[in-house]
């Protein structure tokens, strides 16, 4: 089964906004399968946002991220990846759907309120990065089949 990254950003944190975020993503059928509050530091920022050293947000960013701390979760499900980026919807809230995440309780693209893995190989990477295998708890649930099907 698929598996996701995502953190609740600090602006989301900031904001009381960590329960309603989670929520959401469970009430979609997602199942928490790893989760834990942390401070990010400048390393594991730099791992994180490797990708976009160099663009002209990097700096800010980093100072952004790493400026309270996050939760981080790991979302199981049937096209998790997906489904959690749909869920979201746009980097830039402004040109966020009304329904998703971000179109629903944002409006700036910095303080975009959670972020979530992009692609299946991505999500792999994330993962490893904020948690142990040891920390990954996969478990059933009785819904699962009204959730997923057989
Ligand atoms: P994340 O990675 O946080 O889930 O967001 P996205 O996948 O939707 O967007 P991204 O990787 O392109 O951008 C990462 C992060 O940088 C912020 N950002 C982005 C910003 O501050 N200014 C910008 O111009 C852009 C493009 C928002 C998300």
């Amino acid at each position: 089964m698929e598996r996701t990254l995502v953190l609740v950003k600090p602006d989301a944190m900031q904001r009381g906004l960590a329960g309603e975020i989670i929520s959401r993503l469970e009430r979609r059928g997602l199942k928490i399968v790893a989760m834990k509050l942390l401070q990010m530091d400048q390393g594991l920022a730099g791992q994180h946002y490797a990708v976009h050293k160099g663009k002209p947000f990097y700096d800010s960013l980093v100072e952004f991220i790493t400026s309270c701390p996050v939760v981080a979760v790991v979302f199981q499900g049937k096209n998790a990846v997906q489904v959690v980026r749909r869920t979201m919807g746009e980097t830039d809230p402004a040109k966020s759907p009304a329904g998703s995440i971000r179109g629903d309780l944002g409006i700036e693209v910095q303080h975009n309120l959670i972020h979530g893995s992009d692609s299946v190989e991505n999500a792999a990477k994330e993962i490893a990065l904020f948690f142990s295998n040891g920390e990954i708890v996969d478990y059933k649930r009785d819904i699962d089949k009204w959730v997923e099907g057989e």
